[in-house]
């Protein structure tokens, strides 16, 4: 599965600190049924075995949506898998070595912090491009900020897709307006909501008015 502008609309990204007795599927399901249209399983806690197996599990969810769904950080699990593809961050394995385990036909997803990594991210083959942090999170250590200047400087001087990652939620999302993202990347305003369902809805809408509108 390869991916177009569209699908990066509202990339949900899953965290299971907040499933508060709630199966990581069950979380999925709500956020796919109402609307998201990326899927990013994002466990940096998991032995590899078991990376694999909900990686098995969510991939079922996802395809049954046809939302495309990659796995964070490990190339292994995603060509285990199955998985439509992976993102890499800069402290990850290579896009070269990704590509040769995944192949071509797979989605690489590479992060980006400034224009210089975007521009690399792009040269080498990248499908999309992560960039953040935009806002302040609590969900990630040590996250390097962006500042609307940085995000619009890559999103003018790439031709792949952006994605904002950092901190969105449903308030500050309408300060991304004119920075020619094409969709907005989100954990905790999806997944640590309580209507896990409905936040994702609101968050859609938002991006259609935000990015699209
Ligand atoms: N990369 C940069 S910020 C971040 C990641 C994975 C965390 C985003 O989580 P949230 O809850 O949407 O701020
Ligand atoms: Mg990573």
């Amino acid at each position: 599965m390869k991916i177009n502008k569209r699908n990066m609309l509202l990339y949900a990204i899953t965290d299971r600190q907040w499933l508060n007795g709630r199966t990581l599927a069950s979380q999925v399901e709500e956020v796919l049924k109402n609307g998201a249209t990326f899927l990013q399983l994002r466990e940096k806690n998991l032995p590899y075995n078991e990376l694999v197996m909900e990686a098995l599990e969510i991939k079922e969810i996802a395809a049954r949506y046809n939302v495309p769904f990659v796995i964070n950080d490990n190339i292994y699990a995603a060509k285990e898998a199955g998985a439509d593809g992976v993102h890499i961050g800069q402290g990850d394995a290579s896009y070269k070595k990704a590509r040769e385990l995944l192949g071509d036909g797979k989605i690489i997803g590479m992060t980006a912090h400034n224009l210089k990594e975007a521009l690399a991210a792009q040269k080498a083959g990248a499908d999309y491009i992560g960039a953040g942090a935009v806002f302040a999170t609590s969900t990630k250590n040590n996250t390097i900020p962006m500042s609307f200047s940085t995000l619009k400087e890559i999103t003018d001087n790439v031709t792949i897709p952006v994605v904002a990652i950092g901190g969105i939620n449903h308030v500050n999302i309408t300060k991304l307006k004119d920075s020619g993202i094409a969709g907005a990347a989100v954990i905790s305003a999806l997944f640590a909501q309580e209507d896990t369902g409905s936040a994702t809805a609101r968050m859609l809408n938002l991006c259609r008015e935000v990015i699209n509108g």
